[in-house]
């Protein structure tokens, strides 16, 4: 198989001023936003944050240790943190363990019969299950999962759809000290293969299928191609989920049923005692390089940071229903659809299909249906909901909302205010929450309740975490446009990239040394408040989903057809990104409508759906500097459809100027 995984290397300062400059446009704009919205007194009378919340955020060590002691400890920690930058340690020596926080401490009290998951698929079923129904279920699966040798330690892939399941299988890898790594359902074989491999998995968890559209998405199947090359793997546990329409054959000795496999077992076991640093879980996130990275968070500081924010930027109560409409396979699915709420005992709503499906109502039948209270989810979903009109949602009673959440990406003011108006009804306050896959939780967010906000901007950073805006060198900066930086470690952190320390190091520290770079563009107003611009590197934000340039060109040059890919984000009403694709073609290769087709459904076999390409232009030369590095950025001014920056570098400037004429005579 060929592979070109390269690291670009700019010089830094040179690309971020470049960077910067495009970004001016969106600055000058965002400082037009003059609305404001106070938190509404009905709301601020009865919340879980108050003012005092940021007093106390001030002494930041303090602050974490006081919220870790709202979770369960086996035994205590000796201290709150070991900063050796870039690694952090947190609550040192601390033991417990993560699920039994979600559950059994639940289960001792009066959570016992309370709804822990409102589930329903995509077809239409739906199961309730309780504290004390996941708890059984949780120690069944992990009694399960020791049977066939899995120990601490160990690492095991979940590749499921929305499912119960799902949840089951993470929290019992954490009662038994096992590692998961989950692979978000929508990805291709080749990349669960990858992420195995890397993971070094032991067992993976998958299901026949899942539903999506109608359709039936063989996940088995695709497991099946993955596990042809993947040594590592012994066992694989298959949920039925769809029956007869996934069909897949089960391997002697390899494969289990899960429900042939769980049947017979019992439900005592006792929950791992954890050392606070002991890994909870690796997720895969995309960088700057074709290769995922594989994200490392541990125990102790994971759990306290997602408990906290959960508690005081959704301002749970004991009666909400809250509903995160992620998917587990993301970041946002493990910290807000599974272990923060539910070490907070709440009860959450997951759904297993898409917004319109059958109907374009789906998701406000839902609320009806569950009374859901607070909602959380991304910009490129409301910018969805605002296209299909006002009637969807207003068929259905939402009274019961009192807080709405977004995630993922910048929402635009237009889709703020909609979402205020037709789905908050104008009276929930909106939390617009920047957070990523390396953060583990919401790091910079308004508290409802107590914070003013304006739309388009997230406000300010959470009680004990601080951020600093720089420029390209590193210098801070007190308002303006700039870089996001992070000035103290967090409990949340990510400690490590898995296998690889040296990435970790230099993606996240090196650029401005003592800072961690979170790879966003940010602007800081008078008023201290965050607007948070974007990606400043390779890395894509499509339809809330981060995918990486790189990768995608390597799946591209990968095809017998192409020489060269090249490809860069344009903006895109609804996904906020799309992906536009340069790509020069071998010798006695032909350019053709089919062969286009072809790239683009071989992208979708080696990454998965989210990573097709929108556009794809065919041309005989890439415009390159006269060292042989091609230009993005003068690929991205094309596909903006602007006019093109400095082009005096390039070797030959007469193939931009091709290329634009080209792009904008092309008709997909
Ligand atoms: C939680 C998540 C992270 C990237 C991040 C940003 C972008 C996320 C917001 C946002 C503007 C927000 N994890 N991002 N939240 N941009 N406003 N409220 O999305 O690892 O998948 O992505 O997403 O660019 O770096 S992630």
């Amino acid at each position: 198989m060929r592979r070109s995984y390269t690291i670009r290397l700019a010089p830094l300062g040179f690309w971020l001023t470049l960077t910067l400059a495009t970004m001016k446009d969106q600055i000058d704009t965002l400082l037009s936003e003059q609305r404001r919205f106070p938190p509404p007194r009905a709301f601020a009378a009865r919340a879980a944050a108050t003012t005092a919340l940021y007093d106390a955020g001030r002494d930041w060590k303090r602050f974490w240790e006081e919220q870790a002691r709202a979770l369960d400890w086996m035994s205590p920690w000796n201290r709150v943190l070991d900063w050796k930058p870039p690694h952090a340690r947190w609550f040192v020596d601390g033991k417990l363990n993560a699920a039994s926080n979600c559950l059994d401490r639940h289960i001792a009290g009066p959570r016992r019969n309370k709804a822990a998951i409102i589930w329903e698929g995509e077809p239409g079923d739906r199961r309730v299950l309780t504290y004390w129904d996941l708890a059984r279920e949780v120690r069944r699966c992990a009694n399960a999962l020791k049977a066939l040798g899995i120990r601490r330690g160990d690492r095991v892939a979940i590749y499921l759809p929305m499912i119960p399941e799902a949840v089951i299988a993470m929290l019992a890898c954490a009662r038994i000290g096992a590692v998961h790594s989950v692979v978000f359902g929508g990805f291709s074989a080749e990349s669960l293969r990858d992420r195995i491999n890397d993971a070094q998995a032991v067992a993976v968890i998958t299901a026949d299928g899942g539903y999506r559209r109608g359709q039936v998405l063989p996940l088995k199947r695709f497991a099946d191609e993955a596990l042809a090359h993947c040594p590592s793997v012994k066992h694989c546990i298959v949920v039925r989920r769809v029956g007869e329409e996934a069909f897949a054959a089960m391997e002697e000795g390899r494969d289990h049923w899960w429900h042939r496999l769980l049947q017979p077992v019992s439900t005592e076991s006792e929950p791992e005692a954890m050392d606070s640093e002991d890994m909870l879980f690796i997720l895969y996130t995309s960088g700057t390089t074709g290769k995922p990275k594989g994200i490392v968070h541990t125990t102790g500081g994971f759990l306290t940071h997602v408990a906290a924010t959960t508690r005081y930027v959704f301002d749970l109560r004991e009666e909400d229903v809250f509903w995160c409409t992620a998917d587990i396979g993301w970041v946002t699915g493990h910290s807000y659809v599974v272990y923060g709420p539910l070490a907070n005992g709440a009860t959450v709503v997951m759904y297993e299909g898409a917004p319109d499906w059958p109907e374009r109502d789906r998701f406000w039948s839902i609320v009806e249906t569950y009374g859901v209270t607070v909602m959380y989810t991304a910009p490129t979903a409301i910018r969805a909901f605002m296209k299909w009109g006002p009637e969807h949602p207003s068929r259905h009673d939402l009274s019961t909302l009192r807080l709405l959440g977004t995630v993922g990406e910048p929402i635009n003011p237009e889709a703020w205010i909609w979402y205020h108006e037709h789905i908050g009804g104008g009276r929930c306050p909106i939390v617009d929450t920047w957070w990523q896959t390396e953060t583990g939780g919401i790091m910079i967010t308004p508290l409802p309740g107590v914070t003013t906000t304006t739309p388009g901007s997230a406000t300010v950073p959470f009680p004990g975490i601080s951020a600093e805006l720089v420029d390209a060198n590193g210098k801070r900066l007190e308002k303006g446009g700039g870089f996001l930086t992070i000035t103290q470690p967090w409990p949340g952190m990510l400690r490590t990239i898995y296998g690889d320390d040296e990435r970790y190091q230099q993606t996240y520290w090196s650029r401005f040394p003592g800072r961690y770079f979170a790879g966003d563009g940010a602007k800081l107003d008078e008023a201290g408040y965050w607007w948070i611009l974007g990606r400043v590197d390779d890395v894509l934000n499509v339809a809330g989903h981060r995918i990486g340039t790189m990768e995608v060109e390597s799946a591209l040059v990968d095809h017998p057809a192409v020489a060269e890919a090249a490809v860069v984000g344009r903006s895109h009403d609804l996904k906020g990104q799309a992906l536009a694709a340069f790509v020069t073609l071998k010798d006695g290769k032909q350019a053709s409508p089919g062969l286009k087709d072809d790239l683009k459904d071989h992208v979708v076999k080696k990454i998965g759906a989210i990573a097709r390409p929108d556009d794809i232009l065919f041309s005989a030369d890439l415009p390159k500097t006269r060292s042989g590095k091609i230009m993005r950025r003068l690929l991205k001014d094309i596909a903006e459809g602007r006019t093109l920056g400095d082009t005096t570098t390039l070797a030959d400037p007469a193939v931009v100027n091709r290329l634009k004429e080209m792009y904008e005579e092309k008709e997909s």
